[in-house]
């Protein structure tokens, strides 16, 4: 999606589309009443003007015409926009009848992407097929988030202690933008994640890579940074499939070289900048739970390397 598009006008999923078109039509009643009002001001400003030697006009009491088309008129506008806003919300939300394909956990200031069907648990940029409805739950890990992807999805908040759902899907293929819709603290304004809408032939493809677990690295620089990995904090917080199981305190990295962006978005993931956040998270995302470690540049070069071959 390009960023000029503005989402409401552009929607990308069924249920997009029908707020998208609740939304311009009642812009365009709204509209329409709008000129209508002005008009008649507009009309009665010019040609009921006060001129100077004019007596005051006969005052009116009453006009039931007038009464009942102002009365009756109103209410037919906000039977049809009632009918209309229900029959939208339930094509935005669908009656949810199964099991979660997906479980987004909201973090200060990332988000869990888990996919039960295989285990899979990644961060920040979640898969899926292009055309599939899924079923999405939601939930948090510490305070109040809430999960938007304007293209594609209403917005939902994610509580702590309740799961709530929402129906993802998209039309096309592509990348969507998603963030934290509800100030979260320090960092909410990086907390945003992307979708990835692919077809579902390179969705299953992309999944089965997940599930592998990672490679032992081949290189001296990057077993040093296995070693550096399993030895200073980094897997009290991270966990790696086949190297550290820790809590789900900080993203798996498992696969984190095949994501694009790191920090949930402050940074695009290239080497340089996996060195430089090693270096200090803080100085890219102040507040954030990633300690400043002050590992050397040996040490961060070494992680780097390791961390780079997590495809
Ligand atoms: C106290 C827990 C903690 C420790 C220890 C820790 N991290 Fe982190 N790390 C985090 C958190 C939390 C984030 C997510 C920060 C955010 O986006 O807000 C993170 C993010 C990252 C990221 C970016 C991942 C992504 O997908 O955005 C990398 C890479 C990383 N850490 C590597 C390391 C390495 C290597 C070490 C050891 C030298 C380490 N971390 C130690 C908590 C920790
Ligand atoms: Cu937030």
């Amino acid at each position: 999606m390009n960023g000029g598009d503005i989402p409401v006008f552009h929607p990308f999923s069924p249920e997009t589309a029908s707020i998208s078109h609740l939304f311009i039509l009642v812009l365009i009643v709204c509209g329409v009443i709008l000129a209508i009002v002005v008009g008649m001001i507009g009309y009665g400003l010019i040609f009921f003007r006060h001129k100077p030697d004019s007596a005051d006009p006969a005052p009116h009491f009453g006009n039931r015409k007038l009464e009942i088309i102002w009365t009756v008129g109103p209410i037919l506008i906000i039977v049809c926009l009632f009918t209309l806003t229900v029959r939208g919300m339930r094509e935005s939300d669908p009656a949810a009848n199964r099991q979660p394909d997906l479980i987004v956990i909201g973090h200060q200031w990332w988000w869990e992407v888990r996919y039960p069907q295989t285990g899979v648990v990644t961060a920040n940029e979640i898969h899926i097929p292009v055309g599939r409805k899924w079923l999405v739950h939601l939930e948090s890990a510490d305070v109040i988030h809430d999960f938007w992807v304007q293209a594609l999805a209403r917005k939902m908040q994610m509580i702590p202690g309740q799961t709530n759902h929402i129906w993802l899907e998209a039309d096309a293929p592509g990348t969507y933008d998603g963030t934290c819709a509800e100030y979260c603290g320090a960092g909410h304004s990086w907390m945003r994640f992307s979708v990835i809408a692919e077809s579902p032939a390179a969705f299953d493809a992309w999944l089965r890579e997940q599930e592998n677990t990672a490679a032992m690295p081949a290189t001296d620089s990057a077993q040093t940074g296995l070693k550096i990995f399993q030895t200073m904090t980094c897997i009290n917080c991270h966990s790696i499939r086949g190297i550290s199981v820790a809590a789900s305190a900080a993203p798996y990295l498992t696969h984190v070289a095949d994501r694009t962006i790191l920090g949930a978005g402050v940074l695009s993931n290239t080497e340089t900048n996996l060195f430089r956040w090693l270096k200090n998270p803080q100085d890219f995302k102040p507040g954030c739970f990633m300690p400043n470690l002050k590992l050397t540049d040996a040490q961060a070069g070494a992680l780097t390397s390791y961390l780079e071959t997590l495809k």
